[in-house]
């Protein structure tokens, strides 16, 4: 069974706590959880990983071929708009990497309008709340099969 690594960059351990009329009231938890069940409908598995320190995306992201993965997810959170460190990381490997948010951050402010993952992701998907993660599992597959 195919593996997928899904990150999600710093502050998204505070989900469901803080700000739910821009990130809804699910945890990460249940994003997780949801996004498992669809993997499974999809024969596929998934790890997640969160962390609030762009080196251990980083790190993360560098070990992810050797670790067994076929594909990731991520969500950079404020990452998405200032990381070439980050660009960089998935730049440096052969895994397709597809970049999701759950608000659409080019309705938002202006600086948030501008990924720095965007150029070198297989696509984005923003702006459908936890769905993005969803589809952008279902895109993920879709380019794996
Ligand atoms: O919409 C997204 O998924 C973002 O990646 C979320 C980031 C934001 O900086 C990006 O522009 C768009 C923020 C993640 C922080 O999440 C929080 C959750 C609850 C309370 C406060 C922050």
């Amino acid at each position: 069974m195919k593996r997928i690594l899904v990150l999600h960059g710093p502050n998204l351990n505070l989900l469901g706590q803080r700000e739910p009329e821009v990130y809804g009231r699910q945890t990460l938890a249940d994003i997780d959880g949801e996004l498992a069940m669809l993997a499974d409908q999809l024969d596929l598995a998934i790890d997640t990983f969160q962390s609030n320190h762009e080196g251990d995306l980083i790190d993360r992201i560098h070990a992810s071929a050797n670790d067994g993965f076929s594909g990731i997810i991520i969500n950079p959170g404020g990452l998405t708009h200032t990381s070439v460190a980050l660009r960089d990381a998935i730049s440096s490997i052969e895994l397709p990497v597809i970049e999701a948010h759950l608000s659409n951050i080019h309705a938002r402010e202006s600086f948030r309008h501008h990924s720095y993952v965007a150029g070198v992701v297989i696509g984005q998907v923003s702006g459908f709340g936890a769905t993005s993660y969803q589809l952008a599992l279902r895109g993920l597959a879709a380019h794996l099969a």
